[in-house]
C-alpha cells in the first residue's frame, strides 16, 4: 500500500434531508452521542474515502438505539459516484450500541452508499458512527482478542496459572466454601449447577444514608495482617502469607445485575488488600480496585485505597466503550501483573455477549483499560483478599446472579503476552488526593467490613 493508502479515511459524507443537529458529519466525530438522522425508506448516507485504489472489505456501523432497533439496509459501492454495485444486504442485530462489522467482498471503490430499508421501530434512518476501513479487522484482532488456554468451564485464561500460588473457582455449595466470604443479605441461592444468586445487604453510610451492598470476598490465607506501613509491604511483597496471599492474578466472573436503582454505581474488583475495620493497621490495609461503571460515561475506573476509607478514583484511558451492563449477562475479567521494576499492570476486560446458545463462554473479551500502577504509592504486594463488590440504593433490589467465578494466581509468560495497546501511565497520587473523601467514600466501621473476615 502507498503511504496515501495508509492514511486514508472517510473524507466526506452526505445524506439528503439530514440537517443539524442530526447532520451526516455526526457519523465521523467519534462520539456515539451524536447521530445522523433522516426519515424515510430509501434514504441514504453516502461516504467518500480518501486515497486511490484502497482495498476495503468491511464497513463498521454504530446504529442509533442499535440495542433496540433492527435496521434493514443495503450497502452499495461505486468507483465514479455514478454506477453502484450492491456489496451488502442485511440487517443489524438490534442488540448493541457498539460497532457492528459488515463484511463485504473486497473492493477498491471510492464511494459507499448505505441505503435504509426500514427498521423494527419507525422510519428513521439513524447512525451514530461509521468507519470504512480495511485495517479495522487487523486492529480488532490485535487489540480485542486476547489469547490463552481455556479453563474447565471454557473460560479463556489470558495468563497461565501459577502452580505454586493460590487458586480458587466456584464449585459446590457457595454457602460452605472456606475460601469465600459472602457479605450479602442472607444466604446465596442456587439457581442451577454452576449458577448462584445473591442480594445486597443493608448498611449505613457515615452521613446517615442507607444503602445496599453485595460483596464476594475470596481470601487466600486466614492469617491476620501484621505490618506497620506500606513500605514494609512493598519490601516484603506479601501481607499475611507468602504463598496464600493473592498478588498477580486473573480474576473472572460472569454476572447479571438486576433491580438496581443507583445508576452511578460500579462493579469493583478490589485486589491486593486486607482487613481494614479493626486493629492498628486497619487504616493502612490498602487495596486497588478496577471498576466497570453501570453506564458508559465515567472514565475514573481505577481506584486506590491506601488509607481506608478514602478511595480516590483515577482516570484511565478507555479503550472500549461498552454500553449499559445492567439486566444482561456480562463477563468481567481483570488481570494484575507485577513487572520486574515493581510497577503493576492492571487490566480490565469485558465480554458484553458472553454465552453461546449452550451457555458456554464465547470469550469475546475486550480490553476496557490498562492502568500501570507505579511510583511511590504503588500497590504491588500480595494481599489477603480479592473482592467483587457492588452497591445500590436501599430502594433497589441489588440482585446479582453469577457463574464461572474464579481467582487464579498467574505467571507472566513472556512467550504468550496479552494483547498490547498503549497504556496510560500511572499517575502518582498526591497527598491532597486523600484529604477530602466524599460521603460515599466513608462508611461507618460496622458497615464497612469489605475485607474483614469477621473472625
Ligand atoms: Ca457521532
Amino acid at each position: 500500500m502507498s503511504s496515501d493508502d495508509d492514511r486514508y479515511k472517510i473524507v466526506s459524507v452526505e445524506a439528503n434531508g439530514a440537517v443539524a443537529p442530526t447532520n451526516a458529519e455526526n457519523v465521523l466525530d467519534d462520539n456515539p452521542s451524536t447521530r445522523m438522522s433522516v426519515e424515510g425508506i430509501g434514504t441514504a448516507l453516502l461516504a467518500e474515502i480518501s486515497g486511490n485504489n484502497v482495498k476495503v472489505n468491511s464497513i463498521w456501523i454504530k446504529w442509533y438505539e442499535g440495542n433496540k432497533r433492527t435496521n434493514d439496509f443495503e450497502i452499495l459501492a461505486s468507483e465514479d459516484k455514478q454506477t453502484y454495485n450492491q456489496v451488502f444486504r442485511g440487517k443489524s442485530t438490534g442488540k448493541t450500541l457498539d460497532f457492528e462489522k459488515y463484511k463485504i467482498p473486497e473492493t477498491s471503490a471510492k464511494y459507499y452508499k448505505i441505503v435504509f430499508k426500514g427498521n423494527s421501530i419507525n422510519k428513521w434512518f439513524s447512525i451514530t458512527e461509521l468507519v470504512i476501513s480495511p485495517l479495522q479487522g487487523e486492529i480488532e484482532e490485535k487489540i480485542l482478542e486476547p489469547q490463552g488456554q481455556l479453563d474447565e468451564n471454557g473460560v479463556l485464561m489470558i495468563f497461565s496459572s501459577d502452580p505454586e500460588g493460590f487458586s480458587w473457582s466456584m464449585k459446590g455449595d457457595l454457602n460452605n466454601d472456606s475460601n469465600l466470604k459472602l457479605d450479602i443479605d442472607g444466604r446465596a441461592e442456587k439457581v442451577s449447577d454452576n449458577t448462584w444468586a445473591v442480594k445486597g445487604r443493608r448498611g449505613s453510610l457515615a452521613g446517615g444514608r442507607e444503602q445496599l451492598t453485595c460483596r464476594l470476598n475470596i481470601h487466600g490465607s486466614n492469617k491476620s495482617e501484621s505490618f506497620k506501613n506500606h513500605e514494609e509491604l512493598r519490601r516484603r511483597e506479601w501481607m499475611t502469607d507468602p504463598i496464600l496471599d493473592i498478588g498477580d492474578q486473573e480474576t473472572t466472573i460472569f454476572y447479571k445485575l438486576e433491580g438496581f436503582k443507583n445508576m452511578n454505581e460500579t462493579v469493583a474488583k478490589k485486589i491486593r488488600g486486607g482487613s481494614h475495620s479493626s486493629g492498628n493497621n486497619a487504616f493502612k490495609s490498602a487495596c486497588v480496585g478496577l471498576l466497570l461503571t453501570f453506564n458508559e460515561g465515567d472514565d475514573k475506573l481505577f481506584e486506590k485505597e491506601l488509607f481506608h476509607p478514602r478511595t480516590p478514583k483515577i482516570k484511565v484511558n478507555k479503550l472500549f466503550n461498552y454500553s449499559n451492563i445492567l439486566d444482561r449477562w456480562i463477563g468481567d475479567k481483570i488481570t494484575s501483573l507485577r513487572q520486574p521494576d515493581g510497577s503493576v499492570i492492571n487490566t480490565q476486560y469485558i465480554d458484553t455477549d458472553p454465552f453461546d446458545l449452550d451457555g458456554k463462554p464465547k470469550n469475546n473479551w475486550k480490553k476496557v483499560f490498562e492502568y500501570i500502577d507505579k511510583g511511590k504509592d504503588v500497590v504491588n504486594w500480595k494481599g489477603r483478599y480479592s473482592t467483587i463488590r457492588v452497591d445500590d440504593n436501599p430502594e433497589g433490589q441489588c440482585k446479582v446472579t453469577f457463574k464461572f467465578f474464579s481467582v487464579r494466581s498467574i505467571k507472566n509468560i513472556s512467550s504468550s503476552p496479552p494483547p498490547t495497546t498503549t497504556p496510560r501511565l500511572g499517575e502518582e497520587l498526591s497527598s491532597s488526593s486523600f484529604s477530602s473523601p466524599t460521603e460515599e467514600e466513608i462508611f461507618t466501621e460496622s458497615f464497612d467490613e469489605c475485607m474483614d473476615d469477621n473472625n
